[in-house]
């Protein structure tokens, strides 16, 4: 395979490559300082990375993929349960922090390494390289082996290791170069979180596989988006939530309103965008929102293209490279609806996708992986979508309701319930998602109290979930019942909960 991140192994030295707040570097600097990085690390070796919004994620993140090691995220935020679960798991032989990083007890058994950026330019302290030691970066690994491992939580069961290969990775990132026109000119904004594929795979690698740059917010803001937009950035990553907020200030900013007129693009992904919200921006702004769909075991599926009539709703055609399918329930392709030119009029069916963008495997889990792909290699995505009359895809709902996108972030309700029944309160659980107008979908909580004339309040049981799952899975809302309803089976029918 061709190089990874060819404008970083030796591309132009003195173009930006990453801003974080005000500490930036170079394509020369970020070079050198992942050099620093990577020649501690073994080819195929795996590391795990502490993933704050900063610079240092974004160099060990690069050292490590130069030297041909394998990145495991970790969420800063997750649960102690979390991280020993991702670790027992992955079995990481370096952990990757920041010198200031305050690691948890539960990280104490794998080994650390302070990745020390040095933003002049000059190589990383700690981890400098040998002057005599091999050439680095070493050879480009084999398309196949492992560039990332990333968890994400499934219905049942702990999160599950998605092993993304480097193939998908450089598939996903010229893809969408081809059809968003992201070359080195652009300059990308976003204040997403790096522990996963949205904010760092497309937000970071992005940006460097095409010798562009990246400007992070450290956290997200209107302020902050309007700030670099008008300060020459070219385009917007965020999740719906985000451009909900945005959609939210604009009537009282006028400058937010003129900074998002000049971007090139505005692309929203990992949860659909209500139309009210693209409605709004663009009539404040007169751009559109351009959507794309994607998942962590597939990397990005589909885009709208860019510059055409805006079609809200729809998360446009599958990518070049993609094969895209929609199935009935028996899992027999919808008539006419697996070429660009499908139509399948309002049939709905489950979105199946092939190609070089999909995963290899989840980690440890053969049953898993076996059953996410059919005989012939389709990958079951879960979405449920019809096609529009030109093969425009439109996602309708998921299979599954015991997943929750929240903030686009994606739950397992089962974590979350077997997280409540921890609480000395809490005798019976039920988790749903509803309908939310900022986080597209709010964790709700049913709960039968221990003692129904002393429940354990909402707060209290926020706190609880928060303390051993990432808070972002935490309920922002608790109802208190005498009963789940179950069936015959004692099975809860979350459906005949009443809303
Ligand atoms: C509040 N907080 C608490 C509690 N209550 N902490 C502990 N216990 C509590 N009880 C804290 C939170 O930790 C957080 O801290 C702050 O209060 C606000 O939290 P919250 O309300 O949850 O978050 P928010 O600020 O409203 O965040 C909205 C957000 C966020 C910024 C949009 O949801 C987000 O970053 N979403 C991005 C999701 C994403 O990247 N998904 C990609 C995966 P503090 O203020 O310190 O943070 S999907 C993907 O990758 C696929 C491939 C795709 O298609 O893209
Ligand atoms: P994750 O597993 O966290 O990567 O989330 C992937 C899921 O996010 C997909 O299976 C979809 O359900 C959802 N998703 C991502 N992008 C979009 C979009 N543009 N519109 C609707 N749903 C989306």
């Amino acid at each position: 395979m061709s190089p990874l991140l060819p404008a970083v192994a030796g591309g132009a030295p003195d173009r930006p490559a990453l801003r974080f707040g005000t500490r930036s570097l170079t394509y020369a600097a970020l070079r050198a300082n992942a050099a620093g990085v990577g020649a501690r690390l073994a080819v195929a070796e795996r590391v795990a990375v502490w993933a704050t919004p900063t610079l240092e994620t974004a160099v060990a993140v690069v050292g490590a993929l130069l030297a041909g090691a394998a990145v495991v995220p970790l969420n800063p935020k997750s649960g102690a349960g979390e991280l020993e679960h991702i670790v027992s798991d992955s079995a990481p032989t370096l952990l990757l922090a920041a010198p200031d990083d305050r690691l948890p007890e539960v990280l104490g058994g794998v080994p650390r390494a302070d990745v020390e950026v040095a933003v002049d330019g000059a190589a990383g302290g700690a981890a400098a390289p040998d002057a005599g030691g091999p050439p680095f970066p070493p050879p480009e690994p084999d398309g196949e082996s492992t560039a990332f491992i990333v968890y994400t939580s499934g219905t049942t069961g702990r999160p599950k290791g998605v092993l993304i290969p480097r193939r998908a990775v450089a598939a996903t990132l010229d893809a969408l170069a081809e059809v968003w026109q992201w070359t080195a000119d652009d300059v990308l904004v976003h204040g997403l979180p790096l522990f996963h594929v949205h904010g760092l795979i497309l937000g970071v690698l992005g940006p460097l596989r095409h010798g562009g740059s990246v400007r992070h917010l450290g956290r997200f803001s209107t302020a902050g988006v309007a700030r670099e937009l008008a300060d020459g950035a070219t385009m917007l990553f965020g999740v719906p939530t985000m451009y909900h907020r945005i959609a939210e200030a604009l009537p009282d900013d006028p400058e937010l309103a003129a900074a998002l007129r000049r971007a090139r693009l505005l692309v929203s992904g990992s949860a659909a965008l209500p139309v009210h919200d693209h409605e709004r921006i663009t009539a404040a702004t007169g751009r559109a929102v351009v959507e794309r769909y994607g998942m962590t075991e597939t990397l990005m599926n589909t885009s709208v293209v860019p510059g055409g009539k805006p079609r809200p709703g729809t998360v446009g055609l599958p990518l070049p490279g993609v094969e895209l399918r929609l199935v009935d329930d028996e899992g027999k392709p919808l008539q006419g609806a697996d070429g660009p030119d499908g139509t399948a009029g309002d049939e709905v069916g489950e979105i199946q996708v092939r190609g070089t963008n999909l995963f290899t495997g989840y980690l440890n889990r053969a049953d898993a992986t076996a059953d996410a792909f059919t005989e012939d290699g389709w990958f079951r995505t879960g979405d449920m979508a019809v096609r529009e009359p030109d093969g425009w895809v439109r996602i309708v709902g998921r299979k599954a309701t015991d997943l929750i996108k929240s903030g686009g972030f994606k739950i397992g309700a089962g974590e979350i319930e077997n997280a409540l029944l921890e609480h000395p309160g809490v005798r019976e659980a039920a988790v749903t998602g509803e309908p939310d107008d900022d986080l597209g979908e709010r964790v709700v909580a049913w709960v039968v109290p221990e003692d129904p004339a002393a429940p354990p309040s909402g707060d209290d049981l926020a706190d609880h979930v928060s303390a051993r799952l990432a808070p972002h899975k935490r309920p922002r809302e608790v109802r208190y019942l005498d009963a789940l309803p179950r069936n015959d089976m004692g099975k809860i029918m979350k459906r005949a909960l009443p809303s």
